[in-house]
């Protein structure tokens, strides 16, 4: 049963970001109900209304991996440990994007999968064969006929994207050679929670998985983890390795029993955990609001950096507008002289010289907070002070 335990009121699609401004109406389906849910039985975190995947991710989809250093390193390094330990024959990526990480492998073998033909037509163009398709069975299928030898699926934020998970994992079990290896990396849940990170919930991230609801997904298609990674991206990610339970040529490392026994120590098996975390977000959005309040009132600028999904989420349940936030900088191309959805608040081109006579900025982009610290040194210097929301509104 799906309880819920957390409700951010009426949110616009995340990535859809609009040149003029323009009053959204949930009749029209511009705005929906955005509330958060803990099955009991699978004990698996989701949004209660799910949006029509085509509907997010389409010719428009602005989000690029490449965007940030981090992310860029955290791929390289990752290609560089599959390359030595898996050594794989044929590599699968679900949810490619602009090609972050396949870009660190050759070509002959790799195959991409990205639903988003903008950004399907970027590997397309640098010689990366792509599938321009959703993840689905149909699509498993197809790829089936063609190649048997896939022995490495890799999928980063991108699973908990797709509505039908059973689907999702039938279809990897369907191509994935029987000695093969499945790597996904997500948001953890208990980060989230921990972080009181709730601009982790919006309309694209259907559900956050903790190590224990995943487990308990996988084992329904024989699939086991054998090892799990804590990763410091996007706020805290687990990276989760996996296998057929019928090979037992891989050992199963102790990092595994490790994650499950602190998800369990820390309540997630627990309504009550969830209800509690849905109390401390009521209180990160007043102790917010209060920050932003109070520097307005002393007539001191704030902006806004990085134009993220995850700032749609906080300004849309915060009632946070441009009276109180005068725009927002993003080095991403297709949010440019573009809104935060929902709100009247534009974003800009970043550069240095907007930085110049402001006193505060509104991280938006707080899980990139030392990339964009060691960027920002001359606005650190000069006495330029950083606000966030996590893992509790202060000002840094
Ligand atoms: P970032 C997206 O979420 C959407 P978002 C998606 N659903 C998902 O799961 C995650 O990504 C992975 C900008 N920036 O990564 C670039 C600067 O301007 O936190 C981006 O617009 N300057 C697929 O949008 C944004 O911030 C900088 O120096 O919440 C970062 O977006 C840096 C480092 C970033 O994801």
């Amino acid at each position: 049963m799906n309880k819920k335990f957390l409700d951010l009121g009426y949110q616009p699609l995340a990535n859809k970001y609009l040149k003029n401004y323009k009053k959204l109406s949930f009749k029209k389906n511009e705005l929906y109900k955005l509330t958060v849910g803990f099955n009991t039985r699978t004990k698996l975190v989701s949004l209660i209304k799910k949006i029509p995947d085509k509907k997010m991710f389409d010719s428009t989809y602005p989000y690029k991996s490449s965007i940030s250093k981090t992310m860029l390193n955290s791929f390289k390094k990752l290609s560089i440990k599959i390359k030595k330990q898996f050594k794989p024959n044929l590599f699968l990526e679900i949810g490619s994007n602009d090609g972050a990480l396949i870009k660190n492998f050759t070509r002959k073998k790799t195959i991409c999968v990205e639903p988003c033909s903008n950004l399907a037509k970027i590997t397309k163009k640098k010689g990366y064969f792509t599938y321009n398709n959703y993840w689905n069975l149909s699509l498993a299928k197809k790829i089936k006929q063609k190649y048997n030898n896939i022995d490495l699926v890799y999928a980063a934020n991108t699973l908990t994207h797709i509505n039908d998970l059973n689907e999702v994992f039938k279809s990897i079990s369907l191509i994935l050679d029987k000695n093969g290896v499945l790597i996904i990396e997500d948001p953890s849940f208990l980060e989230c929670i921990k972080k009181v990170s709730y601009d982790q919930f919006y309309n694209e991230h259907i559900y956050i998985f903790s190590a224990i609801s995943l487990k308990n997904l996988i084992t329904k298609f024989d699939l086991e983890f054998f090892n799990i990674e804590k990763l410091t991206t996007h706020g805290g990610s687990l990276r989760y390795y996996i296998k057929r339970i019928a090979n037992k040529k891989i050992k199963v490392m102790k990092s595994v029993q490790n994650q499950l026994t602190d998800e369990i120590e820390f309540g997630l098996n627990n309504y009550n955990t969830y209800k509690k975390f849905g109390r401390a977000v009521y209180k990160s959005k007043k102790n917010l609001i209060k920050i932003i309040k109070d520097i307005k009132y002393t007539k001191k600028r704030i902006i806004g950096y990085g134009a993220t999904a995850k700032a749609t989420t906080i300004l849309n349940y915060c009632c946070i507008d441009n009276n109180m936030i005068d725009y927002f900088v993003d080095t991403t191309p297709d949010k440019e002289n573009k809104l935060m959805p929902g709100k009247n608040i534009q974003i800009k081109k970043y550069h240095k010289n907007l930085l110049v006579d402001i006193d505060y900025i509104y991280l938006g982009a707080w899980n990139f907070k030392d990339e964009i610290f060691k960027k920002e040194k001359a606005f650190i210097k000069r006495g330029g002070k950083f606000i966030t929301h996590v893992p509790y509104p202060k000002i840094i």
